[in-house]
C-alpha cells in the first residue's frame, strides 16, 4: 500500500490540509474487537433485529431485555483498547493545524487514543439519561448500588436508558450542527469504517464533497460513500491509516 499512488495522493492532500474532518464509523473500532453493525455474519444487525433493540419503542416494550443487551455490549466494549487506526488519527492532530473527529461510535476510543476534539453524533456508552427526557449526564457510579434492572433515575425514579441515539430519534443538536458546519467548511474529509447508510450522519461527506473538499474513503469494502469520494483506499483502518500518516509525515518533512 505504501507504494500505491492513491495513498501518496491522499497523503499529499492531507499534508496540505488546513481544516481536516475525520468521519468515522464502527469499522474503525473493529480491530479493537468491537463488532460492526451491518457486516454479513459478524455484524450486530446480522444477529439481532435493530427494531427490537435500538428504538425507544423496543425499550418501552421490553426494558429489561434491551438494558441487558446494552449492559453486555458495554461491558465487552469497556474492556478493549484503541487500535492503530485510532492512534494514527490522533497522530494527525500533532501534524496538521486543525483536526476534528466526527464519530458515529459510542465507544470513546478516539478520546482514549488521544484525539482531543471529538464530536459524538450517536451518543456515548458512558452516559445515561432518564427516559422522561428531563434528566441526563448520569454515569455508572450514579446507579451502581441499585439492584433493579434497568436502574431508576436518581432524580425522578423514571427508567434510565443509555444516552445513545436510537432509530427515529434526533441526533444531539449541538453535535450535528457543529459537524455539518465543519463538513461544509473543511478542505479534506477522511472517512473511515462506515457503511455510509445511516442519516443524517452519512450526509456529512456529501456536504464536504459539494463544498469542494477532497474526500478520502478508507474501508476494506466499497461502501455507500465510496462513489462520492475522490480517493478510495481499500483495506482495514489499522493497516491503511498508519501507512497514510507515515506518508503525510514524509510529505511534511520533504
Ligand atoms: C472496516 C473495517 C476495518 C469493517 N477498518 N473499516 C428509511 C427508513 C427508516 C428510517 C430512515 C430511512 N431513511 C432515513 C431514516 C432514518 C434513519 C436511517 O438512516 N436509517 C437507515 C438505516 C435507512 N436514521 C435515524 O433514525 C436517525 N435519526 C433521525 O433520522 O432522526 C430524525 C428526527 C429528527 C427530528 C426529530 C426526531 C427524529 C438516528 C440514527 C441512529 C443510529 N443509531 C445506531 C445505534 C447507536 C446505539 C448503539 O450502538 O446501539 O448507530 S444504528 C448503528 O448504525 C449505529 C452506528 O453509529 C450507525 C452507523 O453504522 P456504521 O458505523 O456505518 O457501521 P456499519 O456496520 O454499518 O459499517 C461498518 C463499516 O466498516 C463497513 O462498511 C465495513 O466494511 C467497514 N469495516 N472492518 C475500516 N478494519
Amino acid at each position: 500500500m505504501a507504494q500505491d499512488p492513491r495513498l501518496q495522493t491522499a497523503a499529499r492532500a492531507l499534508a496540505r490540509s488546513r481544516r481536516l474532518v475525520v468521519f468515522t464509523g464502527a469499522g474503525v473500532s473493529k480491530e479493537s474487537g468491537i463488532p460492526t453493525f451491518r457486516e454479513a455474519e459478524t455484524g450486530l444487525w446480522a444477529q439481532y433485529d435493530p427494531m427490537e433493540l435500538a428504538t425507544r419503542e423496543a425499550y418501552e416494550r421490553r426494558p429489561a431485555f434491551v438494558w441487558s443487551w446494552y449492559e453486555h455490549r458495554f461491558g465487552a466494549a469497556a474492556a478493549v483498547t484503541p487500535n492503530p487506526a485510532h492512534t494514527a488519527i490522533a497522530e494527525l492532530e500533532r501534524l496538521l493545524p486543525q483536526v476534528t473527529v466526527v464519530t458515529q461510535n459510542i465507544d470513546g476510543l478516539h478520546q482514549r487514543a488521544g484525539s482531543s476534539d471529538v464530536i459524538e453524533l450517536h451518543g456515548s456508552m458512558f452516559r445515561f439519561k432518564c427516559l422522561s427526557g428531563q434528566h441526563d449526564g448520569f454515569v455508572l457510579a450514579d446507579f451502581a448500588g441499585q439492584d433493579e434492572k434497568p436502574p431508576r433515575c436518581p432524580e425522578c425514579g423514571e427508567l434510565l436508558r443509555p444516552d445513545v441515539v436510537w432509530f427515529g430519534e434526533a441526533l444531539p443538536g449541538d453535535a450535528i450542527d457543529r459537524a455539518q458546519a465543519l463538513s461544509a467548511d473543511c478542505d479534506v474529509m477522511l472517512v473511515v469504517g462506515t457503511s455510509g447508510i445511516v442519516y443524517p450522519a452519512a450526509g456529512l461527506p456529501l456536504l464536504a464533497a459539494e463544498a469542494g473538499a477532497t474526500v478520502i474513503d478508507v474501508n476494506p469494502e466499497r461502501d455507500a460513500l465510496t462513489a462520492a469520494a475522490d480517493i478510495f483506499l481499500q483495506g482495514p483502518g489499522g493497516e491503511v491509516l498508519p501507512e497514510l500518516v507515515a506518508a503525510v509525515r514524509q510529505h511534511l518533512a520533504g
